[in-house]
């Protein structure tokens, strides 16, 4: 395996006629959107008492652990967002797909509002229309608010309930201006910070998993619920991220169809067929756990689009044990750039699922960005993009419904427990003066919105 850098394969601005990586038309359908999405702990800041934000699962998790990058002022998008959605304005992105933080809008998850939280948000809303750029809201990007964590988090039922409540609060708000709607981003990553340690709140307890699935599940349900009692117009959505298991020879079959079923299928299935997976239900009650009756149907009733973070691949022995691929050409964070695959996969969930139409919500890759003066050359963010828009292109030929894409990130962020090192932004923004500059990535990315489907670049 090798990390893959960029090389100064010239310098200076970068243009289209010399673009090392290819401009052209793809051939996807007329309302097909080019956006970028961030989420709120990786850019806001604007965490202090002033704010009036709630404490989130961040904080604690970072105290234990000195050192750490945190998100206490990351892009200091709290005090810069009209900065930014101009700079997003001139990227030509046509859609905007961001997180509202939980605790800053009700900093106890529950009872009094936080009116200056909301306010952020009404006003993000409004600069982004301004700007003639469609906001999607994601209502949960891992930032449970803490109060909620000491009264069990997402191993209660109650979490979920507040979440529908939480949901409807913001569709009561925001419903007149946002259209595109979804619950959670990656409840499959989200699960991990309670079976595992490497992300908050890091309870690292196995014995949580069959639960917190299940409560994120109800949580989709009763926030999908509340939003359409607001107002059933509203399209309504949620994000798994999901990485196509493959075997690594016909022996690893069983081992890599088990995998996927556990770790991502138990999602799709849940609210796609309003079931879990036959392998997910049995551990789910030789675990104790109760399904009440009307539970799979709430969780069950219908997406009007499934969202899809994609970053890569993996693939298995019989074991089920992840095994390099000789000569794969990885990230920084080591993740294999393999677009092939995001095809097969769609493709094959095509034929599992009725698929509503689908949303990449994210995708990017983290690479060392060469500076060079008042320019930042990342070819291999933009080859990267390139070839998951062909990948995407033969899904739809081959009859997928995708609808749109989201590069991540808009910005250079907090990578959660990774720190600023990892670099996934279109735009780079400077640690120490938090100075915002267009990559090459990010001009490639608006002439493409431009020949594809007319620019909305300032
Ligand atoms: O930064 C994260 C994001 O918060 C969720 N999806 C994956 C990204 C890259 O790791």
């Amino acid at each position: 395996m090798k990390q893959v850098k960029t090389k100064t394969i010239r310098s200076g601005r970068w243009s289209a006629e010399t673009s090392p990586v290819p401009l052209r038309p793809y051939e996807f359908p007329d309302e097909f959107v080019f956006g970028a999405a961030t989420s709120a702990y990786q850019i806001e800041g604007g965490i202090d008492a002033a704010s009036g934000r709630g404490r989130s699962i961040w904080e604690p998790y970072f105290e234990k652990r000195p050192g750490s990058d945190t998100g206490e002022i990351a892009c200091d998008h709290y005090n810069r967002m009209p900065e930014d959605v101009r700079l997003f304005k001139k990227m030509g992105l046509q859609a905007y797909r961001f997180s509202v933080a939980w605790p800053r809008v009700l900093p106890q998850g529950v009872g009094a509002v936080n009116d200056k939280g909301l306010d952020f948000y009404k006003r993000l809303v409004d600069e982004l229309l301004a700007a003639g750029i469609e906001p999607y809201l994601t209502g949960y990007h891992w930032d449970l608010p803490q109060a909620l964590e000491e009264r069990g988090g997402w191993n209660s039922r109650d979490t979920a309930r507040h979440f529908g409540d939480y949901m409807e609060l913001l569709a009561r708000t925001l419903g007149d201006r946002v259209k595109y709607w979804g619950t959670l981003n990656e409840p499959a990553v989200v699960l991990s910070g309670y079976t595992s340690e490497g992300l908050a709140p890091g309870r690292n307890d196995p014995k949580l998993w069959a639960p917190v699935v299940h409560n994120l599940m109800l949580a989709h349900g009763h926030g999908a619920a509340a939003i359409r009692s607001v107002n059933p117009e509203l399209i309504v959505g949620c994000t798994v991220n999901l990485v196509p298991i493959e075997p690594a020879n016909k022996s690893a079959r069983h081992a890599a169809r088990r995998l996927w079923q556990r770790d991502y299928a138990v999602f799709l299935d849940a609210m796609l067929k309003g079931e879990y997976p036959k392998i997910v239900r049995k551990e789910m009650e030789a675990s104790g756990l109760q399904i009440l009756p009307g539970d799979m149907e709430l969780i069950g009733s219908g997406l009007d689009y499934l969202g899809v973070n994609w970053y890569l691949r993996l693939v298995v022995n019989r074991l089920g044990r992840v095994i390099p691929v000789p000569a794969a050409e990885i990230t920084q964070v080591g993740w294999e750039m393999h677009a092939e695959s995001l095809t097969s996969m769609l493709v094959a969930m095509q034929e599992e699922y009725e698929l509503p139409p689908i949303f990449i919500t994210e995708n990017g890759a983290a690479i060392d960005d060469k500076i060079e003066g008042a320019w930042i050359h990342d070819t291999v963010r933009m080859k990267y993009i390139h070839d998951h828009l062909n990948a995407l292109e033969s899904a739809i030929a081959r009859g997928v419904d995708v609808r749109g894409y989201f590069a991540w990130s808009a910005l250079d962020n907090l990578e959660w427990a990774s720190g600023f090192r990892m670099t996934f932004g279109l735009v780079h923004v400077d640690r120490k003066t938090l100075k915002r500059t267009l990559k090459d990535s990010a001009y490639w990315y608006r002439d493409m919105i431009n020949i594809n489907q007319g620019s909305n670049a300032a």
